[in-house]
């Protein structure tokens, strides 16, 4: 099967809520030795954007919504293995979380597979996390990062209130903090002082990487 076909029918299988097709779907993949990470892009989180038009248009509800995020992770069960991970020495610690009052947590869980994979030691805060807790857990576990999620603006804010904590404990230069989510933009990082955002999963841990290693040689 022709390698795009197979993706668009991936992510029609989590706008349709079709757990058997997506996981005979994903199966295929891995038989055509198709990278996992690029049928979790391609695939399952791109049906997962059509998903979110739908809920915007009124099309789907959040039940709907609910369902095919099962089928996501459904999906994202059997690609997962299958994501090549590096071992790395003396690992870059990332702390990863959902700030406080969201709940929304499949794109936070992405960011966590790919740090992960890239051999990254990854603590994951969950999601709904008081922000207090992202600077103690970074401070116990001595993390050389601190990323931040959400899905809403209205709990946006509360990614400033962790760097403003951060400073008021002049602790702020012993991390680098990175944000990202839906309403998150590159000038929203630049207003709260944070030092880095991306869009995605996948850029996401190039900007750590590249990051980790400007401050080893500075
Ligand atoms: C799925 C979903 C839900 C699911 C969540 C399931 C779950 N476990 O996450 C359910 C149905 C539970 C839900 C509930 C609600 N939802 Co909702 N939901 C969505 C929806 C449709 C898709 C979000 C999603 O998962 N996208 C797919 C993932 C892969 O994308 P992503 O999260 O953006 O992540 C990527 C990047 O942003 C980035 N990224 C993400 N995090 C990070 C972190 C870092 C550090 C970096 C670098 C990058 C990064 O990488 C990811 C992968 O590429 C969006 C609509 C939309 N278009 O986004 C609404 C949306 C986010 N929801 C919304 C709302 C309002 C709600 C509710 C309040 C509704 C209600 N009335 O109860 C509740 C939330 C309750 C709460 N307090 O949390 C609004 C938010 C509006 C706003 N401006 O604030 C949206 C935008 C819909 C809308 N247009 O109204 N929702």
């Amino acid at each position: 099967m022709d390698i795009q076909k197979l993706f668009k029918k991936i992510s029609e299988a989590v706008i349709e809520m079709e757990d058997d097709l997506a996981v005979e779907l994903c199966n295929k993949s891995l038989e055509l030795l198709i990278p996992a990470e690029e049928t979790i892009a391609e695939g399952l989180v791109s049906g997962m954007d059509i998903v979110g038009q739908l809920y915007e248009e009124q099309e789907y509800f959040l039940p709907e919504v609910l369902t095919c995020s099962d089928t996501l992770n459904i999906g994202l069960d059997i690609l997962k293995p299958h994501i090549k991970t590096e071992t790395v020495d003396n690992p870059i610690k990332v702390v990863i979380g959902v700030v406080e009052g969201d709940t929304h947590d499949i794109g936070k869980n992405l960011v966590k597979i790919m740090t992960e994979s890239a051999g990254f030691e990854v603590h994951d805060l969950g999601r709904d996390v008081p922000l207090q807790d992202f600077i103690d857990v970074a401070e116990k576990v001595g993390a050389n990062f601190i990323c931040m999620s959400t899905l809403m603006t209205t709990t946006m804010t509360g990614m400033k209130t962790v760097i403003d904590m951060l400073k008021a404990r002049d602790i702020r230069e012993k991390y680098k903090v990175m944000i990202g989510g839906g309403p998150i933009s590159q000038k929203f990082a630049d207003d709260i002082g944070a030092d880095a955002y991306t869009v995605g999963a996948n850029e996401a841990v190039k900007r750590i990487k590249k990051m980790a290693l400007v401050s080893v040689e500075s």
